[in-house]
């Protein structure tokens, strides 16, 4: 596999010779790859590229992009990834800084988990055996961990310790699905957008121990409060996240279900029926609203279609319905027999939430229209299916 490690540079001069005579060293002790080391250089004014330019010479595995202006660091990272996998012909890319707070001994344990066959691979700060640079002040120590938290919280990403790191292994076909030329964020924030997006998307990923070094050469570029913009690029990767646009959908859904159920209840009443049909047709239409919009617009991806599989799939949420029903006429009375009539919009709003919506939503997503896939389940209807 051709692994690409991408490196940004702003007035990294002093880290630039010794870090590529470091990497040439590093990269020999890796067999089993081919490594490619790429300088993504903001045209620095105290000439980085120069000294990449002047290697280049030496090592046919070395290469310089040089862009036009410093357009920050999510920037620099995305066109460097695009160079590398379209140009370079990358399987796999490499986040990396300059100036040795990565540590180049360590690559090589990030590029061994792509023989476990993870794509995804984090360097990470706060798993055991990893750490941040003791000297570190106070307040730079307290807003990694709060910011990784915030992004842990945000990103509903409980499993992962270190969401803000700058030290990764993609594979390509991982980085290919994020939209790498308009990132939401093009300075340091941009690292929680790709970490969401290539976990949410499905990747194999991985944690492995790094060690942070505190920087010894140049000037640190670190924007002194990113927080607010980590925030916008959470928000930004979470409407955009398909499962959770999923149960805004349902949501609407459920709530324009509740007007049509309202609104009807009213015409059916004008127009003289009793109140037991009035029910009974204003509830219906309200199912058959869900039902409709749910298939064309929550669950378009598995939309049900031809005339048999309509009826029979209809049924079946008309059945789900009146499961709902059930839950609201035993829970409510009991809930209101707890707390008195005069909560009765509380007992309303907490079976609703707690328990009608998660009810719906399981099963639209396990039966109705089968987007969660289990496969004890799958295996169950297999079988039945043969018989
Ligand atoms: N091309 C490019 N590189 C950048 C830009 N901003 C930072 N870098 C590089 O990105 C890497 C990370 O920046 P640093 O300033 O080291 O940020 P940091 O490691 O969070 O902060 P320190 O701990 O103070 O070093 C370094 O290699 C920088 O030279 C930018 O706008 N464009
Ligand atoms: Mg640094």
């Amino acid at each position: 596999m051709r692994v690409v490690v991408v490196i940004p540079t702003y007035n990294e001069k002093e880290n630039t010779l010794r870090m590529i005579d470091t990497l040439s060293s590093e990269f020999a002790k890796i067999k089993n790859h081919e490594m490619v080391l790429l300088y993504v250089d903001a045209n620095s004014p105290d000439g980085t590229a120069e000294v990449v330019r002047e290697k280049m010479k030496e090592y046919s595995w070395l290469h310089l992009l040089v862009e036009e202006k410093k357009e920050g660091l999510g920037r620099a990272y995305a066109k460097g990834f695009m160079y590398a996998m379209d140009k370079l012909k990358a399987d796999y890319v490499v986040e990396f800084d300059a100036d040795f707070q990565h540590r180049p001994d360590e690559i090589k344990k990030l590029v061994a988990k792509i023989d476990e066959g993870y794509e995804y691979i984090i360097g990470s700060r706060y798993i055991p055996g990893g750490s941040i640079p003791k000297e570190w002040g106070f307040s730079r120590k307290f807003l990694s961990v709060i910011g990784n938290l915030v992004a842990r919280v945000g990103l509903l990403m409980p499993k992962v310790h270190d969401l803000t790191t700058g030290f990764k292994l993609t594979k390509s076909s991982v980085m290919k699905k994020i939209d790498l030329d308009h990132l939401y964020s093009n300075s340091f924030a941009y690292k929680v957008q790709i970490l969401g997006q290539a976990i949410q998307g499905g990747a194999k990923w991985v944690e492995v121990p790094i060690t942070f070094m505190a920087r010894t050469k140049g000037e640190s570029k670190i924007i002194k409060n990113e927080m607010v913009e980590t925030l916008k690029v959470i928000f930004l990767v979470q409407i955009h996240n398909p499962k959770i646009l999923r149960f805004i959908k349902f949501g609407t859904v459920g709530f324009l279900g509740f007007v049509v159920n309202f609104v009807f209840l009213r015409v059916f009443r004008g127009l003289g029926f009793s109140e037991t049909l009035s029910w009974l047709f204003s509830t219906e239409l309200a199912i058959i609203n869900n039902y409709a919009l749910n298939n064309i617009w929550t669950f378009k991806e598995a939309k049900i279609a031809g005339l048999t599989k309509t009826i029979v799939k209809f049924i079946q949420f008309n059945a789900t319905s009146a499961g709902a029903l059930a839950i609201q006429s035993i829970f409510g009375p009991l809930g209101v027999r707890l707390v008195g009539t005069r909560y009765d919009y509380l007992v309303l709003a907490v079976v609703v939430v707690f328990m009608v919506l998660p009810y719906n939503y399981v099963m639209y997503n396990l039966i109705i229209w089968r987007t969660w896939k289990f496969p004890l389940l799958d295996k169950l209807r297999e079988s039945q299916n043969k018989k």
